[in-house]
């Protein structure tokens, strides 16, 4: 891992370090003997760093055995298997659904205000700096002054966006950008949607018209279906953004604002009750505040920072 990346991470995660390490830390001051009362207050902090209940109870018990087994006395020793614990938990993202007959068809998903539009904009500039032929889709048809904050966006970054009117079908939207982003063979389109219209019921039934859109033109697009989730909203919000999306079938996760959260934990609550891979992680409103996940490198910056 680049140097770089890590101090960035330790940056973007030091509210989190300091919200969650800290209480532990304090913990292990108060009480330096490993007894059950001392794992109780571990497992509330657990839980009040947005480890669900379910989860904490579970790192708990392997903690418990872990103690044991490996003969730890001390909470240098316990805090050490702890973050072993949480990097065993956050699993590794399976390899990327890259296509490798055309461009690569990322569509971006998620409640009003999570990040969306910013996090295509960081998307973009992560591609481009791998050299890729980046191109963008407002398909966010519906709130007003969306389709300009991509197009500014698309300019700054000197990539090309696929634009209909305020109010016009998103899924024809779509489907001209995927024409275009194979007629001018582009490797990655991003698409832009909405995060809010008059019922959830409706914006569930424009997604699915999308994603059929886009498959007249492109077969098993899209290739991946990212759901973007605001790290700052706690665990039951990010739950209940997971009902609402459950019918649409998504790939993996963006977790955003983690720069913003004092509760580290809600890495593993959302990957886990999701059964999603955390493909990247905002770290902040710019352009460069964006990473790939992975979870050693996650954990380690969030114990270090
Ligand atoms: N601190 C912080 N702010 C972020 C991050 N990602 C996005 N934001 C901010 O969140 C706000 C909303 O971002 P948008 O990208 O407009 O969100 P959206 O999901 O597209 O919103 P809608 O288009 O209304 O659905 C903006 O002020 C962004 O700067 C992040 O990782 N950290
Ligand atoms: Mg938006």
């Amino acid at each position: 891992m680049g140097i770089g990346i890590f101090q960035q991470l330790k940056s973007g995660l030091s509210r989190a370090h300091k919200g969650f390490v800290g209480k532990l830390d304090s913990l292990f001051t108060r009480s330096r003997k490993l007894d059950e009362e001392m794992f109780e207050q571990l497992e509330e902090i657990l839980i009040e760093s947005d480890i669900g209940p379910r989860m904490s109870g579970r790192i708990l018990g392997d903690l418990r055995t872990a103690v044991k087994t490996n003969k730890v006395s001390d909470s240098a020793g316990l805090k050490a298997l702890l973050q072993a614990e949480m990097i065993k938990l956050l699993k590794s993202p399976p390899a990327w659904n890259h296509n490798s007959d055309g461009p690569t068809i990322i569509l971006i998903i998620g409640i009003n205000g999570v990040g969306k539009t910013t996090t295509i904009a960081k998307l973009a500039n992560h591609f481009l700096k791998q050299k890729k032929k980046v191109l963008l889709a407002a398909g966010d048809t519906f709130r007003a002054a969306a389709i300009d904050q991509l197009k500014i966006w698309a300019e700054r970054l000197g990539v090309d966006c696929i634009a209909h009117q305020d109010g016009s079908d998103a899924a024809a939207v779509c489907f001209d950008a995927v024409t275009a982003a194979k007629a001018r063979q582009v490797d990655i389109l991003i698409i832009d949607t909405a995060g809010r219209l008059h019922t959830k019921a409706h914006l569930v039934e424009e997604l699915k018209k999308i994603k059929r859109s886009i498959q007249k033109v492109e077969e098993g697009a899209p290739h991946e279906t990212l759901l973007v989730l605001d790290a700052t909203t706690g665990q039951n919000g990010l739950l209940q953004a997971q009902v609402f999306y459950r019918e649409v079938d998504t790939s993996g996760l963006i977790l955003t604002k983690m720069d913003g959260t004092a509760k580290g934990g809600v890495a593993l609550t959302v990957s886990n009750e999701l059964s999603l891979p955390i493909r990247f992680i905002g770290l902040g409103e710019k352009i460069d505040d964006l990473t790939d996940f992975n979870p050693r490198e996650f954990i380690t910056a969030l114990f270090e920072a």
